[in-house]
């Protein structure tokens, strides 16, 4: 991906540029289209959902590696990311601590590193298939991505700086600021989870991380949604209480109760979406199968939960099920590719469901719950499938 480097040493995405960067030579300049490089299989191409900021998904059937190539990764930014030069950066630790931080990449990369598999999904992914239609990026299911996060533990790192024990939240502040007025992309989470798991990256699937997912350095939250994988850190706050401001208050909030259109909630009537709900895709499936043949249909699963525990595919409208292979490489909140070999019984048009259960027992909803914000969309995916005599 091509960055423009400005001459203050900011860091910038030059919109123009990165909708027409092309290094496979087989993309035609479209302001629609952004195009990647190398990892991914010639002619693939990334689908812009809109033209500012910059929010990319991924096509489906591209989301077929254990890993997600980091150029095929979707990419969700509300603004022009203005990210210092990773040789000036500094992360500073402190409000709750006995001994604020302030640390260079190169001082990060000395402390003990940590490597973690897990999915990266935004809250929003699936939202324009809600009916009725909602307000927000119109994401299809390409919203999510799986890749290997390499870094230092949060825990590690607020164990240095001397954490005060009436610390309950992690508040924390990202490079990127948003034109005149507009709120600041500021957020935090529970400090008990950043504890447990949460990791500050600066590698992506063994690659410096990227600019776009946030580079010189993000956070990981595993088994979270998206939201709260602050992109170009540059600060992280102990506080006894939450980061306020229209990206806690109001947005990324899920309703208590049943939601349903024409029903809209308070944000005291809402809480914060944490943990992805579980969830099977499916990425690739033959249009048309003869009856004698075998149709191979491959998808990935993924869950807040740690780990899934099945996928299951249905060609009744959910009467029975069948048990998909599992493909053996797993982490705790990696996603699980799956594998089915369907045997058609009957000529004619065919709808195979998938659906996936997690760890914990969850499963996946025929329906997924609607919600005012069109968040964690998770029913079941369907494939149709043409049997030929
Ligand atoms: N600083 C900052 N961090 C951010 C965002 C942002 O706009 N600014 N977007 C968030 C959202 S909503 C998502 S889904 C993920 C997307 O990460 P990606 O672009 O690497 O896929 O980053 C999160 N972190
Ligand atoms: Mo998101």
């Amino acid at each position: 991906m091509r960055i423009d480097r400005r001459a203050d040493g900011n860091t910038d995405f030059d919109r123009r540029k990165f909708v027409t960067f092309s290094t496979l030579g087989l993309l035609a300049p479209s302001a629609l289209l952004a195009g990647i490089k190398s990892a991914a299989p010639a002619g693939a191409q990334m689908l812009q959902v809109n033209g500012y900021p910059v929010n990319a998904e991924t096509p489906l059937e591209l989301l077929t590696d254990y890993l997600t190539p980091n150029e095929l990764f979707f990419v969700r930014s509300h603004w022009i990311p203005r990210t210092p030069d990773a040789k000036n950066f500094t992360l500073s630790v402190d409000g709750g601590v006995g001994k604020p931080l302030s640390l260079s990449i190169a001082q990060l990369r000395k402390l003990p590193r940590t490597e973690m598999t897990c999915v990266l999904q935004c809250a929003g992914n699936g939202r324009a298939l809600y009916s009725p239609a909602l307000p927000g990026v119109q994401w299809n299911a390409g919203a999510v991505g799986n890749a290997r996060w390499g870094g230092l533990r949060v825990k590690e790192l607020l164990h240095i700086a001397g954490l005060n024990p009436s610390g309950q939240h992690l508040q924390t502040f990202g490079s990127d600021s948003p034109p005149g007025k507009v709120p600041p992309f500021h957020r935090s989470l529970e400090l008990e989870k950043a504890l447990e798991d949460a990791i500050v990256a600066f590698e992506m699937n063994g690659q410096p991380l990227p600019v776009e997912h946030g580079g010189p350095l993000r956070l990981v939250v595993p088994g979270w949604a998206g939201d709260h994988w602050m992109k170009w850190l540059t600060r992280l706050v102990v506080s006894e209480t939450p980061q306020t401001g229209f990206y806690m208050d109001t947005a990324y909030r899920y309703p208590l109760g049943p939601a349903e259109p024409g029903v809209s909630f308070k944000p005291e009537e809402m809480r914060p979406v944490t943990e992805l709900f579980v969830k099977s895709s499916i990425t690739t499936a033959p249009s048309r199968v003869r009856l004698a043949d075998t149709a191979r249909i491959t998808g990935f699963a993924l869950s807040g939960a740690p780990g899934i525990a099945r996928v299951e595919v249905s060609d009744d409208d959910g009467a029975s099920w069948r048990e998909a292979d599992l493909d053996p490489r797993s982490d705790r909140y990696s996603w699980r590719l799956w594998s089915y070999r369907w045997r058609p019984s009957k000529p004619g048009s065919a709808r195979l469901f998938a659906r996936a259960t997690d760890s914990r027992g969850a499963i996946q909803p025929r329906v997924a719950v609607w919600n005012q914000s069109g968040y964690l969309h998770n029913a079941w995916p369907s494939a149709e499938i043409e049997v030929t005599s």
